[in-house]
């Protein structure tokens, strides 16, 4: 195991790059649409652990990638962030506080929210494919289609319908996986595959990273299930015990928080094993995986 605190150095180290690279493509809050710019500025910037843009950066170089994708590390992070703005709405979540900081629509307003989500949106996939056609690279094209695909009806927004249409209700535990496979799974596996995908890895390394991406992704869902009930604001920046309020399915209605640590744990050593089907650098995805289970915030 890839000692905790090198570990963590490791990935605050992309953190940084990860961000230095997104103010590159951050619109200019200046002239006559400056409300919306700083309002899609204001969400992205004000923090986050930038996972989707590590785990994706980390399975292209792990297939061996060397080149520039910070286009793509960006438009993840654009559209996770979207989703976080839109998530926190009176009409979803009603949250007040995101990433520590007053949610966008308690910032500015609630059609500027709306807004600044939909600009996330759409932007990220000008992004995407103004480096696609720069580069006329196809698997480019290739990696957007993924992204299209994942954090739309086949993917974040389905799963979002369903956790929504699930509320209050008692659901068995097979729609309750169904649910985050779409609603927090599809982002996550989008991200490794679309990181191998841009490496332009074998089919079977592209598999492997997917399937590593789809047991994280339900693990990162497990323990956020488990710290809303065990953490702090503070510490997570965020309203805790906001599932109860919301009435939503959580894992630790299903299971105790013992029984939540030992499944993720096991899906960890099965994301782990994944790994073996790579011939790159895996140290850092192997501990980020890890890490995950033990995550405070
Ligand atoms: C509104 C279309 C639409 C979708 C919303 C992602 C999502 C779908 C809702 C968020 C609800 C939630 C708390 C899901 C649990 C997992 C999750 C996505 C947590 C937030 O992601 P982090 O922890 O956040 O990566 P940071 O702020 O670190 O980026």
């Amino acid at each position: 195991m890839v000692k905790s605190m090198d570990m963590k150095s490791n990935l605050e180290l992309y953190k940084i790059e990860i961000e230095n690279n997104m103010n590159r493509y951050l619109p200019r809050s200046e002239g006559n649409f400056s409300r919306l710019y700083e309002a899609m500025q204001y969400s992205l910037c004000i923090g986050g652990k930038r996972i989707r843009p590590i785990l994706m950066k980390l399975a292209y170089e792990a297939v061996g990638g060397k080149e520039d994708i910070w286009a793509f590390t960006t438009a993840m992070e654009m559209i996770h962030t979207y989703s976080l703005i839109h998530d926190d709405l009176p009409a979803m979540d009603n949250d007040d506080l995101r990433r520590g900081k007053p949610t966008n629509h308690k910032q500015f307003d609630e059609a500027t929210a709306i807004l600044a989500g939909d600009g996330l949106l759409s932007y990220a996939f000008e992004i995407m494919l103004n480096d696609a056609l720069e580069k006329r690279d196809w698997t480019r094209v290739q990696a957007t289609h993924i992204l299209a695909r994942d954090c739309g009806i086949n993917g974040m927004v389905a799963g979002q319908m369903l956790d929504l249409e699930s509320e209050g209700k008692i659901i068995p535990i097979n729609t309750l996986d169904t649910i985050h496979l779409y609603k927090t799974g599809a982002l996550i596996k989008a991200s490794t595959k679309m990181g191998a995908i841009l490496g332009k890895a074998t089919e079977t390394e592209i598999n492997a990273l997917e399937r590593y991406g789809q047991y994280i992704g339900k693990v990162f869902q497990i323990i956020d299930d488990v710290l809303d009930e065990t953490s702090t604001t503070d510490k997570l920046g965020k309203p805790v015990h906001s599932d109860i309020r919301n009435c939503k399915n959580t894992y630790t209605l299903y299971y105790n928080i013992k029984e939540c640590y030992k499944i993720a744990d096991e899906l960890t050593q099965k994301a782990v094993n994944c790994l073996d089907h790579l011939s790159g650098d895996t140290a850092v995805l192997r501990g980020l995986a890890e890490n995950l289970v033990y995550r405070k915030s």
